[in-house]
């Protein structure tokens, strides 16, 4: 109030000596100049820009190496295509286009070997001698192995993959050896299974990779999953079950997740906490930078 009172009896008082006073004072402030500034002088060529665009999206994309095990050379023999492979990881990086993550294609390769395509159950020699002939790259390079370990890993309803934890890779003495993914054949996009056949058994399996667990992790207990938007749920289900509250209250089960256990076409999402706890894991134990986007 004071300060204003004394700058109305200023323009009141100096009527007459008004033109002096706004050339000399008020011109040379800045705001109150007619100078047209320009915004920023920072400035890049868009040759340049394409140069550092394209390193940055190298750098920032996830090297995948997939390790194709099949019968014999037949498509139900697990004889995947490049293109089939490709088609994976454009799911792949669509299904994790809202968490900063991508993925690029690094190399393909193809061995035929009935027992290692039927016998490369969890926790088997097989399993062992798979990887340690095949993967490839650092605790950075995600490995993948597409087979057919169902039904010979005693599991009647069959499986469609398995993964490993990131932090296995310091604290197993194989950890190095069995990092990586394997995921069933026919899991991919348009692939024979019934229910799993829009390429989600690898976006969950990845999931793992990263360190999430299953929503469905510790039951009804106080921690579940170690993902606080993620309601704690029973146990795992199958099909596509809406509005299902297995544990009571506290929020329905998240079917719709990547890291339940529904059909294929039930899925669609990570939760916000799921993502940072994936960029959290993924650069303690791999050493992975994950931007993660606003939305
Ligand atoms: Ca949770
Ligand atoms: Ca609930
Ligand atoms: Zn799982």
């Amino acid at each position: 109030m004071f300060a204003s009172a004394i700058a109305l009896g200023l323009v009141a008082a100096s009527t007459v000596f008004a033109a002096p006073y706004s050339n000399s004072t008020l011109a040379a402030k800045p705001g109150n100049s007619t100078t047209v500034y320009k915004r920023c002088g920072t400035e890049i060529s868009q040759a340049k820009v394409a140069e550092v665009e394209a390193k940055f999206k190298a750098e920032a994309a996830i090297p995948v190496h997939w390790h194709v095990i099949a019968k014999d050379k037949t498509p139900w023999g697990g004889w995947l295509s490049d293109k089939q492979i490709r088609k994976q990881i454009d799911v792949l990086n669509d299904a994790y286009a809202r968490t900063g993550l991508k993925f690029k294609l690094e190399s393909i390769d193809r061995t035929i070997d009935p027992q290692w395509f039927y016998e490369g159950c969890p926790a088997t020699g097989t399993e062992a001698n798979i990887k340690r002939a095949l993967r490839k790259g650092d605790r950075k390079h995600y490995n993948v192995y597409s087979n057919e370990y169902a039904p010979l890993c005693a599991l009647k309803e069959g499986l469609l993959g398995f993964s490993a934890f990131p932090w296995e890779w310091d604290q197993l003495i194989d950890g190095p050896i069995l990092d990586g993914s394997v995921v069933h054949w026919g899991s991919l996009p348009n692939g024979p299974l019934l229910n799993y056949d829009l390429g989600y058994t690898l976006v969950h399996e990845f999931g793992h990779w990263a360190g999430l667990y299953h929503t469905f992790q510790g039951g009804c207990g106080r921690d579940g999953d170690f993902v606080d938007d993620t309601p704690d749920e029973a146990g795992s289900v199958n099909g596509c079950p809406i509005g299902l509250d297995s544990c009571p209250g506290r929020g329905i089960d998240s079917i719709h997740n990547y890291m339940a256990w529904t059909d294929d076409s039930c899925m669609r999402e990570f939760t916000r906490g799921q993502i940072k706890r994936m960029a959290a894991l993924l650069k303690q134990y791999r050493n992975i930078k994950v931007t993660i986007p606003f939305w």
